[in-house]
């Protein structure tokens, strides 16, 4: 079979979550949770997604580190066996390079590291060594501390700033322009308020001249705007967050409700395409 890994080369995608955490498939041991995740992954390519996000590393507020192994055995095999059954392109949630570079030759094709290549210095030559495109996300400080307070002399000059640091770390290491993708990095190290501010100004992201992805789906911003406690319940307001990021120029939407998110796409995508 001529190269499984599928390039990455759409104009405007959704990308479907796929956690392999042992969290988000309770119950049961490993081989249910592969099973369950090639299930989740099929589904997601059926609803329209156009990359699929594979990650066994939980970086959310207050998170725990994970071992390299731990997480490589999360991850590899799911991988493996979606890139054999799907022809979307796989990334790779991770901030280790080990974890970045078994996951591309298991069959992935994108680096999505929330440390923007900061994290693991060997991450930028492993992108460069196979060519896989890399999204570069924001994130202020660690997953341990980053939700301590939060704090910005200038919000978007700043964080536009250590994008690019990042985009200066991949380039060096070898990394072309056009395998570059950036990302604000929605609620890591962000208050609500930073959150809702660099939604409405990513145009200024846009600027940069990369295109730009961007998660919002289920997070706490929206559930504290909308006094939703439970993540599951937060779809209608991730949706109308992501209507406003399509207006704004994401190319790239980080979703978990795939077909919910490909059809508001598309009615975004038809009205700003209309005569006005
Ligand atoms: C409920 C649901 C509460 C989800 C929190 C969360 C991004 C990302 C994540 C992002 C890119 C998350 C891996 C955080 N967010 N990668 N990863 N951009 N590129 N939290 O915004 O979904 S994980």
């Amino acid at each position: 079979m001529p190269n499984r890994r599928k390039k990455f080369d759409k104009s405007f995608c959704v990308m479907g979550v796929l956690n392999v955490t042992p969290d988000s498939f309770s119950d049961g041991g490993k081989y249910f949770d592969k099973v369950a995740a090639v299930k989740q992954a099929l589904r997601m390519a059926a609803e329209g997604a156009g990359i699929i996000d594979v990650g066994g590393e939980s970086t959310r507020p207050g998170a725990g580190d994970v071992s390299v192994g731990e997480e490589l055995s999360r991850v590899v095999p799911v991988i493996r066996a979606i890139s054999g059954k799907i022809s979307v392109p796989i990334s790779i949630d991770t901030r280790k390079s080990e974890v970045a570079e078994a996951a591309i030759k298991a069959g992935a094709a994108i680096i999505n590291d929330t440390s923007g290549l900061k994290h693991d210095p060997r991450m930028a030559g492993v992108a460069a060594k196979y060519g896989t495109a890399v999204i570069l996300m924001h994130m202020k400080g660690s997953p341990a501390d980053m939700q301590r307070s939060p704090r910005y002399k200038r919000l978007i000059p700043e964080i536009r700033a250590a994008l690019r640091e990042s985009i200066h770390i991949a380039k060096a290491a070898g990394v072309v322009s056009d395998k570059i993708i950036i990302d604000p990095g929605i609620g890591f190290g962000k208050t609500v308020k930073h959150n809702l501010e660099i939604l409405n100004r990513l145009d200024e992201f846009k600027k940069m001249g990369f295109p730009v992805c961007v998660g919002v789906s289920r997070k706490s911003f929206i559930g504290k705007v909308l006094n939703i406690k439970d993540a599951g319940s937060r779809l209608s307001g991730t949706i109308a967050a992501s209507v406003l990021a399509i207006i704004r120029g994401a190319d790239i939407l980080r979703v978990h409700d795939v077909k919910e998110a490909v059809e508001a796409e598309a009615i975004t995508k038809s009205i700003l395409k209309a005569g006005r």
